[in-house]
């Protein structure tokens, strides 16, 4: 296994349109393994292949939290391979980050339900229903996979507060400044 680059904002390949996967073989494995492990380092809940420099429809994502019941962490590890979203209605606002717009975080608007075709990491077709941060997560995933990061989807003067603040951050980061 080992940990892939992630590519942040304004790299261009975030922008391409991916390409849907034709193979399940091999090194299709190995990239999806490489993803899991790449996503759990950098503690995020979800990587689409466009982020790693891979333009494949394609996500990995673990949106696991802790069972009230019993405060045990429960993994909920997901592998996408070329999702279409079927349905999706509601509304929830959320607070999003972004592993490719590093240091900065907003609230987005999207459908509160989406209901989520996909294929599983051996190729069966799965769907399934996702309400809540899952929901909220897919529709981020799927936008990577557009070209499209959550910063685009900000009202005029969120968007240029929020890439402002980005700037500044990135800035004083590579000037030394924390
Ligand atoms: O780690 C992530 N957290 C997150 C929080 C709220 C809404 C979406 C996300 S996805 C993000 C990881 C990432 O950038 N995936 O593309
Ligand atoms: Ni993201």
């Amino acid at each position: 296994m080992a940990l892939l680059e992630i590519l942040t904002h304004p790299d261009p390949r975030l922008r391409l349109v991916a390409q849907p996967v034709t193979r399940i073989d091999a090194d299709l494995q190995r990239l999806i393994d490489d993803m899991i492990e790449t996503m759990y380092a950098a503690h995020g809940v979800g990587l689409a292949a466009p982020q790693i420099g891979a333009s494949l429809r394609l996500v990995v994502m673990d949106v696991s939290r802790k069972d009230p019941e019993n405060d045990e962490w429960v993994s909920d590890l997901q592998v996408f391979i070329n999702p279409r979203i079927a349905e999706a209605d509601g509304e929830i606002t959320w607070k999003e980050g972004c592993l490719s717009v590093p240091g900065v975080n907003a609230e987005v608007v999207r459908c509160g339900r989406v209901v989520l075709d996909y294929l599983d990491r051996s190729g069966a077709p799965q769907r399934l229903e996702a309400t809540g941060l899952r929901a909220v997560c897919i529709q981020h995933e799927l936008d990577h996979l557009e070209g499209t990061l959550y910063v685009d989807r900000l009202e005029p003067l969120e968007q240029k507060l929020t890439l402002a603040d980005y700037e500044r951050r990135r800035t004083e980061t590579a000037a030394g400044v924390q």
